[in-house]
């Protein structure tokens, strides 16, 4: 007696890169092809399992994007060949209504946002599914109450949710770990939030993340869970898919002169990181440096050097930050000079505001426009207090850094 099945989420497909600036063609084709690429490794994983469990966000948006609806359809109709059983629910950004337009191929299973219990029997147990979806784009009520009892011997729950305490995420179909608790499943597949977590182990609680990180604040390798139960114990294991990863690194270029030496540290640092696969590099360069004059324009050129020969399976594509200050004792100078001494507190105090006000709420209604939104990717809470210190360091650099 063994039931195996695979839980991810959050596919977006047809979702943009973000955060990148121009990039080579041949480039911007492979970080097209990555998200679909990821997807087709997530099915062919399936294949091999009885069930694949997806909690919402499978679609980036309810628009017709041809291709992710074709893809996701024809993985579907492999997989109902194969016998795996695929069960789903419609998150936020691709709610119910618009699943209709959609035919779905015998053999998948889309819950409906009235919420139901399906039952089948792997290896002679009886196995429940309780999903809910999201039945339009904002749902701001708690779901899990209005999901069908649990039944049998092995109990899933797919839910795409917003669970309290997670950072970063919009508050859609919120709950607290109490209410997934007080219910009597065993594991619950969530989606929604993009890190990966296992937040419960009895029950299981768990955040697969999603397939391909799109922007640099989604990191590391992505994936999907695999998840082997026993008759009794559960075996969880995450499996990676991301043909491209995101890596940050800081950099304190202390003890380099020129750009010569930082191309050399840069290089390296490429070589360092490189993989089978794809990576996204951004590099924060920081600390009194020499090289704080460079400029934009330098910074461009050494970004493009740096990236010329990368047209391979295994690229490293670089992307600068510039965040160097002139090479001046900045204690020294707040002590002698009573105006550098004010600035440096005017925007301690700016910091403490930034943090108590939503950004989200000063835009207005501004942030509540899609086409404006896209462009400007996510507010996390240390936006505010990362513009002050940007605005700091240009105002040195300004004033200091010709001495
Ligand atoms: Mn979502």
């Amino acid at each position: 007696m063994k039931v195996t099945f695979i839980h991810a989420a959050d596919l977006h497909l047809g979702t943009p890169f973000k955060g990148l600036g121009e990039v080579s063609p041949w480039l911007r084709k492979r970080l097209i092809w990555a998200n679909f690429e990821a997807f087709r490794r997530l099915a062919s994983l399936a294949r091999e399992a009885d069930m694949l469990l997806l909690a919402g966000d499978l679609l980036e948006t309810g628009l017709p994007h041809l291709r992710a609806r074709l893809e996701l359809v024809r993985a579907f109709e492999a997989l109902a060949g194969e016998g795996t059983r695929v069960f789903l629910v419609a998150g936020n950004h691709d709610p119910y209504s618009f699943w209709r337009t959609i035919s779905l191929p015998a053999g998948v299973y889309l819950f409906s946002p009235q919420g139901e219990t399906v039952e089948v029997i792997l290896g002679g147990s009886r196995v429940s599914i309780s999903g809910i979806s999201h039945g339009g784009k904002g749902v701001r009520e708690n779901l899990v109450f209005r999901m069908a009892p649990a039944e049998g011997d092995l109990r899933l729950a797919l839910l795409h949710a917003y669970l309290q305490g997670q950072e970063g995420h919009d508050p859609y179909a919120p709950c607290s770990l109490g209410d997934l608790v007080s219910r009597d499943f065993n594991y619950w597949a969530l989606g929604h939030v993009h890190g990966v977590q296992v937040v419960m182990e009895d029950p299981w609680v768990v955040y697969p993340g999603n397939l391909q990180g799109r922007h640099p604040g989604e990191e590391g390798q992505k994936g999907c869970y695999r998840v082997v139960w026993d008759g009794g114990d559960f075996g969880v294991e995450f499996c990676p898919l991301s043909p491209v990863v995101w890596t940050t690194r800081t950099l304190s270029p202390e003890g380099v002169e020129d750009s010569e030496g930082l191309v050399d540290l840069l290089e390296a640092l490429k070589e360092e990181v490189r993989w089978r696969g794809g990576t996204l590099l951004r590099v924060i360069l920081e600390g009194p440096s020499p090289l704080h004059s460079v400029g934009d324009e330098g910074w461009n050129q050494l970004e493009e050097m740096l990236n010329e020969a990368e047209d391979r399976e295994d690229f490293v594509w670089i992307t600068l930050e510039d965040r160097l200050l002139p090479p001046l004792d900045l204690e020294e100078l707040v002590r002698q000079e009573e105006f550098i001494a004010q600035l440096v507190r005017e925007a301690g105090v700016l910091k403490g505001m930034v943090k108590e006000v939503s950004l989200e709420g000063e835009l207005g209604l501004l942030w509540r426009r899609r086409d404006v939104t896209r462009w400007l990717g996510e507010l996390g809470e240390e936006v505010g207090t990362e513009l002050v210190d940007e605005a700091l360091r240009k105002a040195l650099v300004f004033m200091l850094g010709e001495r």
